[in-house]
C-alpha cells in the first residue's frame, strides 16, 4: 500500500461556524499547513528557495465532505501524490476524524502546483527540483 504523508490538526473553536461545524474553507487551508510540513520535513531546501526566486504555484485545488468535524475532533489530512510530470504535481488528501474508535474519513480533497521561477519575463515553468522529486515518488499513489 502506497504511504501517505499524515499531518494531524486539532480543531479549535475559532474554526467552527454558528452550527458548530469547521467551516469548509479550513480545510483548504489545511492542505495548506500539510504541504508546508511536507516540504519541511522532507524537502527543506525546496522550502527555503521559496524565497529566492523559485515559485510553486497552486492551479487548483478542490474538496468534498462527507462528515462533520467539531472542535476538540484531530483531524488527520493523508496526502499521497497522483500525479509528478515535467513541473507539475498534483496530490489527494483523505481527511480522517481520528481518536475515535475508527477513524472515519470526513472528507477528500485534491490540488495542482506548479515549479515556476520568476524570470525577466515574469513566472515561468521549471522542472520539478530532483530533491523535490526523491522526496515525492514514495508517496506515488498507483490506482
Ligand atoms: C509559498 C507557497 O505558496 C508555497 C507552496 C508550497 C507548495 C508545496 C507543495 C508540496 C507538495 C507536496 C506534495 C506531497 C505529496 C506526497
Amino acid at each position: 500500500m502506497t504511504p501517505a504523508y499524515r499531518y494531524r490538526h486539532p480543531v479549535t473553536l475559532e474554526e467552527t461556524n454558528l452550527v458548530g461545524n469547521v467551516y469548509f474553507a479550513h480545510y483548504v487551508r489545511w492542505q495548506g499547513h500539510c504541504r508546508e510540513r511536507f516540504l519541511a520535513e522532507h524537502a527543506p531546501d525546496v522550502l527555503a528557495s521559496l524565497t529566492d526566486g523559485f515559485a510553486v504555484v497552486t492551479t487548483g485545488c478542490g474538496c468534498e465532505y462527507f462528515g462533520e468535524l467539531t472542535a476538540g475532533d484531530v483531524v488527520e489530512l493523508r496526502m499521497t501524490l497522483t500525479e509528478l510530470d515535467g513541473h507539475r504535481v498534483a496530490m489527494a488528501f483523505d481527511y480522517y476524524r481520528t481518536e475515535v474508535a475508527v477513524p472515519q474519513l470526513v472528507a477528500r480533497g485534491h490540488q495542482s502546483v506548479a515549479c515556476m521561477t520568476r524570470g525577466p519575463a515574469g513566472l515561468e515553468p521549471v522542472p520539478v527540483p530532483g530533491k523535490l522529486r526523491t522526496a515525492l515518488t514514495p508517496y506515488l499513489k498507483i490506482q
